[in-house]
């Protein structure tokens, strides 16, 4: 990267700042007209857009071949961006409070929730720290005393199938042994992003995230509060009986009879999902035996294939087939010979088609989800393309993360039977076993979604100081998943939080708990759409076009207007609620409360 254009532009950027500034403080001399607004966000979003795509195209290359100069040039354009979204965020202050058309001041309020730097150079840091932090996740590997270094999915693996404790231990502990290595990094990076959030008026960088939401920060989390509350029961029926049977696997010394349970046991790494503890939780009713996996293993599903699957049911919604730059510009499956993020992500490179994901898809009934969940995003991207740039984006980042799940809670037995997943679809007394299965990672992740944002906001608030990064963290875990450290502490440099990719590349995590939420309303509008009315765990959308229509309609919408009216458009209601999740699985709730009724007078006698 030739050092020059990069001198000049960062000296361009601080001068344009300063003379932004300099008119903020003489603002109220002349009084802005809206026309001016429009002209100044027409030349923003054209200005933002080709920066984005560039940034997005270097941060591409930067998480698709880890090496050092990758890195430093993702730092560059991301840097480049910032300037100018930093100095639009400025600018934008002196039309608040102007008559404004909706769509205009929507925009204003858009372009003001970001950092911006005054010092170029704490922009070109934090740049480069985030940079690096993304790649020091993307790199980091266990390397045991005797064995070969393993990267995280392989760990994931073990995790996902072995049953040996000491094993799951290790691997628990390989992978939370990593990331201290980059702390003093992320630390640094805190606090200059809070500096940059400060810079326009934000307490600090938590509040910033809890500002995007149509509503004040302490609203949005007094509502992330009402939800979690609202659906906590039923959680805690689950934990309860899968205390009991994780129990009766690993014995009285490994697990209590009562509080909090190690998180090495769920057969995830974050304890965020525990569907792969299925073969442990399943009711010995179920005889069925069905393996997504197995089947897509013995019939060698290729990635492109399990691709091709998520693709057919947004197409029979009436959804556009991918672009053919999908498919030559997606990386899907894990490259032998070099170091990638493996993290699954979709990306949008620019306003037209070129959208892509990056995943390493292996066959398993895991992934045949996650990459509904991605092409979610990217029909997502597509439907609002025509979006001016600013409203490119979901309605809130919860919608973003809702769609490609709500398609997914549409993948049932009869589902599966149509598209020759599976020979033969069971009769009603699978009910149970399938709540089961899928409320162990549709019901598991709300409390994990809900603290890893938790203990953010305590850790950008200050409350929370570096040393204690790992006693909050484990409190909040306590507290709210009822799970504690498989091992001891490992004190004031600890930093197991950093072991979760979205802390580590500083990615909100509210959003999942939102979509969580949102996805059961989705799917229970669509259903309604299609005029099923039976139980929902039973309800696909698969081919239905009217479904389809509803659904591509509020997508379009982008994130034109408040949230609210988006969630209108799909559903008639204009609130976020979990009623619809536990309409979805209340059949279940009754089961496990039966369950661990009988479990307690059994401990008794
Ligand atoms: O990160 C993701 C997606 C990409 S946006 C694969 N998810 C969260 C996670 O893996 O922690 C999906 C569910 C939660
Ligand atoms: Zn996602």
């Amino acid at each position: 990267m030739p050092v020059t254009p990069k001198i000049i532009s960062t000296l361009l950027a601080a001068t344009a700042m300063a003379a932004a500034s300099a008119t903020v403080l003489a603002a109220p001399v002349a009084k802005p007209t809206a026309a001016e607004a429009d002209r100044f966000l027409a030349d923003t979003e054209a200005k933002l857009n080709k920066l984005n795509n560039e940034q997005a195209r270097a941060a591409w290359v930067g998480s698709n071949f880890i090496t050092d100069d990758t890195e430093g040039i993702a730092a560059y354009f991301a840097e480049r961006f910032l300037a100018a979204s930093g100095e639009a965020a400025i600018g934008a202050r002196r039309f608040n409070g102007m008559k404004l058309s909706p769509e205009a001041a929507r925009k204003i309020m858009l372009l003001q929730q970001t950092v911006v730097f005054a010092d170029p150079k704490e922009r070109e840091q934090y740049a480069t720290l985030q940079a690096a932090l993304n790649g020091a996740y993307g790199k980091a590997k266990y390397c045991p005393q005797n064995g070969d270094c393993m990267a995280l999915g392989e760990m994931e693996k073990v995790l996902a199938t072995s049953h040996d404790e000491a094993k799951l231990k290790e691997m628990w502990s390989g992978w939370h042994a990593q990331s201290p290595a980059y702390k003093d990094k992320y630390v640094e990076y805190v606090a200059l992003s809070n500096k940059g959030a400060k810079q326009m008026g934000f307490a600090d960088t938590g509040a910033m995230w809890r500002s995007q939401y149509d509503m004040p920060p302490e609203a949005f989390s007094a509502e992330m509060e009402r939800l979690w509350q609202q659906v906590k029961p039923l959680y805690d029926s689950l934990h309860t009986y899968t205390r009991y049977k994780l129990r009766a696997t690993y014995g009285p010394d490994v697990v209590p009879l009562t509080g909090p349970i190690p998180s090495h046991l769920f057969g995830n790494m974050w304890s965020q999902t525990w569907t792969n503890l299925y073969p442990i939780l399943k009711p010995s009713t179920d005889t069925k035996s069905y393996d997504l996996t197995k089947v897509l293993e013995e019939r060698k599903t290729d990635a492109k294939q399990m691709t091709k699957y998520a693709e057919g049911f947004y197409t029979s919604l009436g959804m556009q087939k991918l672009p053919a730059t999908f498919w030559e510009r997606s990386l899907l499956t894990k490259p032998r010979d070099r170091d990638v993020v493996c993290h699954a992500s979709a990306w949008p490179l620019n306003e037209k088609d070129d959208v892509r994901i990056k995943m390493c898809i292996t066959p398993t009934a895991e992934d045949f989800t996650v990459i509904h969940h991605e092409l979610g995003h990217v029909y997502y991207f597509l439907a609002y393309t025509k979006q001016p740039f600013l409203f490119r984006n979901g309605a809130n980042d919860g919608f973003h993360e809702a769609i490609g799940d709500t398609v997914a809670l549409s993948i049932t037995p009869a589902y599966l039977k149509q598209i020759g997943l599976m020979d033969q679809e069971p009769d009603v007394s699978a009910d149970i076993p399938q709540l089961l299965e899928r409320a162990l990672s549709k019901v598991t992740i709300l409390p994990f979604a809900y603290t890893v944002d938790k203990w953010r906001w305590d850790v950008y608030s200050g409350k929370t100081k570096p040393a204690d990064y790992d006693k909050s963290w484990w409190q909040l875990r306590e507290q709210y998943m009822g799970m504690k450290r498989p091992v001891a502490g490992s004190g004031a440099t600890g930093f197991d939080a950093g072991a979760k990719y979205h802390v580590a590349a500083d990615v909100p995590y509210s959003r999942y708990f939102l979509a969580d939420m949102l996805q059961f309303q989705f799917h229970r509008a669509l259903c309604r759409e299609a005029g099923y009315t039976g139980p929902l765990n039973r309800c696909s959308v698969y081919g239905n076009a009217k479904a389809g229509a509803k659904f591509q309609q509020m997508l379009a919408m982008g994130a034109s207007k408040p949230w609210p009216e988006a969630l209108k458009a799909i559903s008639g209601e204009d609130k976020i609620d979990g009623n619809a999740l536990l309409e979805y699985f209340a059949p279940l709730k009754v089961w496990l409360d039966q369950q661990n009724a009988a479990f307690a007078a059994a401990e008794k006698k």
